[in-house]
């Protein structure tokens, strides 16, 4: 089977969201569906971000897929137990089997033993890729997904997905891969992907000029996290927000319940990729992520995928006061490191800061209104104020959410 006729199938079985880190025995794959018509490729930063991703886009209406290398499989445990099996998000996930049969480059022979195990522990239903039989497997996966509402596995051994012999000569691309899949798809440019993804035309690849309100280094707090989250939460309209996991979520709770919040009780480190694929999929709406320093330095590279992937309907705010104040309040390393500048330079369109209320409510006002994806780091004091635990369990956390997400 080619990586043209998996992902044909793929979309006939009604996928619609291709997202993951690539491994050589789908490279193939991951070629056709850079050229999706209508959802290329997202190429992810790392596995648990991906999940992360295809989180936020099944909250959307999407169907996903997560391609991984088993090695990733051990990068994402977190997000599939505390994300996507805890809240019970669907995905289909196709993991390569490095390791199969005890035969391979050394760093894959103990994830190779164990990657069926790992997927049991997990409970997450699994078949191993037959190429003979892959249409009836699909057929099943989604069965089982729909079933669950859960992720299930196809874990793909050597030779995984390759050109086949049916692509017809000289139809190849760079390094012997296929130029255009079955059905006519024709590699879109990674630029445009996310504006196909979005069904809405590309913005301009470069971002155009970025603002920073404040200069100097050394920014000084003046209002708690929870004051700070009441000027935001006052701006906001019927978006969503996605929670980083800790108080952001619980002061945030006690400040005003709505459904339109989604509370990651989990999965640290993965608000702002929930987001992100949340807003890929709903373009016509601001999609909100209030985040904690300790979050984002967890996922850092998601503010890289944030600003080549360009969503103008990305809000993000960054709740930081420089320690993990959730545990116990142990100094993070964004004391020393302008998470802002950060931003700016991963492609932002706007990356500002701020330290005052009217500051915050002006940068909360002002990317509501204006095309983003937008940076706000507000600073905060480390006080903590006395918050209760969500009371909602997670998958109702979910079925509110995704009705209180406008339908477009
Ligand atoms: C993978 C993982 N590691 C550690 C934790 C424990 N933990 C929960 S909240 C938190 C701190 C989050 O820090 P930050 O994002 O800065 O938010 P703050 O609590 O300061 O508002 C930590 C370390 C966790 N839940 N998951």
């Amino acid at each position: 089977m080619s990586g043209a006729e998996l992902a044909a199938l793929l979309d006939r079985h009604g996928f619609d969201f291709y997202t993951g880190v690539p491994c050589s025995l789908v490279e193939d794959l991951i070629v056709a569906l850079e050229c999706h018509p209508r959802a290329p490729w997202i190429p992810a930063v790392r596995e648990d971000v991906a999940v992360g991703l295809a989180a936020g886009a099944w909250l959307g209406g999407r169907r996903p897929v997560v391609v991984m290398q088993n090695s990733g499989l051990g990068t994402s445990l977190n997000a599939l137990a505390s994300l996507s099996l805890m809240y019970r998000l669907p995905a289909l996930l196709i993991v390569t089997w490095r390791g199969f049969g005890g035969h391979d480059a050394p760093e894959h022979l103990l994830m190779g033993e164990i990657s069926p195990v790992l997927l049991d522990l997990l409970g997450i239903p699994h078949q191993v890729l037959d190429h003979h039989d892959a249409d009836e497997q699909v057929a099943w996966a989604c069965r089982e997904m729909d079933a669950r509402e859960s992720p299930v596995a196809l874990l793909v051994p050597p030779p995984g997905v390759v050109a086949a012999e049916a692509e017809p000569a000289g139809a190849t691309g760079p390094r012997g891969t296929p130029a255009r899949a079955p059905g006519g798809w024709a590699p879109a440019g990674r630029a445009a992907a996310a504006a196909t993804l979005a069904g809405t035309s590309p913005v301009a690849s470069a971002p155009a000029a970025k603002t920073a309100s404040v200069a100097n280094d050394a920014l000084r707090p003046a209002i708690s996290r929870r004051d700070a989250l009441a000027v935001a939460i006052k701006e906001l309209g019927d978006e969503p927000v996605i929670h980083a996991n800790g108080y952001v979520c619980r002061e945030s709770f006690a400040i005003g319940d709505r459904p339109q919040n989604f509370y990651m009780i989990g999965s640290m480190g993965l608000a702002s990729a929930i987001g992100l694929g949340l807003a890929l999929v709903r373009p016509a709406q601001s999609c909100v992520v209030f985040d904690g320093d300790g979050n984002l330095l967890m996922s850092l590279g998601t503010l890289a995928m944030v600003g080549s992937l360009a969503p103008r309907n990305f809000i993000h705010l960054v709740f930081d006061n420089e320690v993990y104040g959730s545990t116990g309040g142990q100094r993070s390393l964004s004391r020393e490191v302008r998470l802002d500048r950060v931003a700016r330079s991963a492609g932002y369109r706007t990356a500002m800061a701020a330290t005052m209320p009217d500051e915050i409510a002006a940068a909360l006002r002002s990317a509501r209104v204006n095309p983003g994806p937008h940076f706000v780091l507000v600073k905060v004091t480390a006080t903590e104020s006395p918050a209760p635990r969500i009371p909602h369990t997670p998958p109702a956390i979910r079925d509110r959410f995704r009705q209180g997400v406008r339908t477009e």
